[in-house]
């Protein structure tokens, strides 16, 4: 379980499920970005595979949502990738939890596979009703805090549960989405700070897996549990089976 084993990279590896907002006015389809990718610094894209799992929560109830991936390609500073754009059909008020599962990606750099099961929120009429619940994944980050309504300034507490079971003394990456995904085009924005200068930002959770982050700045903040998940091989390598959860933080005006 202890995360602390493998030395992290100096940069911080995120799979985006990227939307241009998190609170939904109208209702239809909400078009969503899935970029793997260093969006700190506007990094090295990496190719992602089609996901084994791309679905949604409301209300309780799980909708597949894998018909909707097309196959698309994406721009950073560095190089081009493949990703995928899908659509989520928000139509009644309420929390939807988007979830991807992706296949397990082989890093060569480490001679590992990486697999980070993300989840992602959209909120309509302010109505909320599943952003608290797990989702019942094999690993994930449960928000204490209502996760598309983060005041700048305030705290992020998050809880690393593998199986139900809570993660004490995973590594949890933080990333600020510096650089943001265009969904007209296969560009990316540039990024509006840089990163810091000691690599990547991290935290630990303690005996019963919490975590919190005073968030600083307002916009995308991602929490990835690396190596928190219950598979630990792939294809006779090391797998890192990672929880990664996106908040949106606003300013008050
Ligand atoms: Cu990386």
């Amino acid at each position: 379980m202890a995360a602390l084993a493998a030395p992290a990279s100096a940069h911080a590896h995120f799979l985006l499920e990227y939307t241009t907002d998190t609170m939904i006015d109208r209702p239809g389809d909400v078009p969503v970005k899935l970029v793997f990718w260093h969006p700190f610094e506007n990094g090295h894209v990496m190719d992602l595979e089609m996901p084994e799992e791309f679905f949604m929560v409301h209300n309780g109830k799980r909708t597949d949502l894998r018909d909707t991936l097309e196959p698309i390609r994406f721009m950073g500073s560095q190089n081009e990738a493949a990703a995928f754009k899908g659509s989520v059909p928000v139509k009644r008020s309420g929390d939807y939890v988007i979830v991807t599962v992706p296949a397990p990606y082989y890093e060569e750099a480490e001679d590992i596979y990486i697999q980070q099961i993300t989840k992602a929120f959209l909120n309509r009429n302010q109505l909320p009703t599943d952003w608290a619940e797990p989702v019942g994944l094999p690993v994930e980050i449960l928000p204490l805090n209502k996760p598309y309504n983060i005041i700048t300034g305030s705290t992020f507490t998050g809880q690393v549960v593998a199986n139900g079971a809570p993660v004490p003394g995973a590594e949890i990456e933080i990333e600020y989405m510096a650089a943001e995904p265009d969904m007209q085009s296969s560009a990316a924005s540039d990024p509006v700070v840089s990163p810091m200068p000691g690599g990547a930002v991290v935290a630990i959770s303690d005996a019963n897996g919490y975590f919190s982050f005073g968030v600083p700045k307002a916009g995308y903040w991602g929490f990835a549990a690396l190596g928190a998940g219950p598979v630990t091989t792939h294809d006779g390598k090391e797998l890192s089976q990672d929880a990664v959860i996106w908040i949106r933080a606003w300013d008050m005006e």
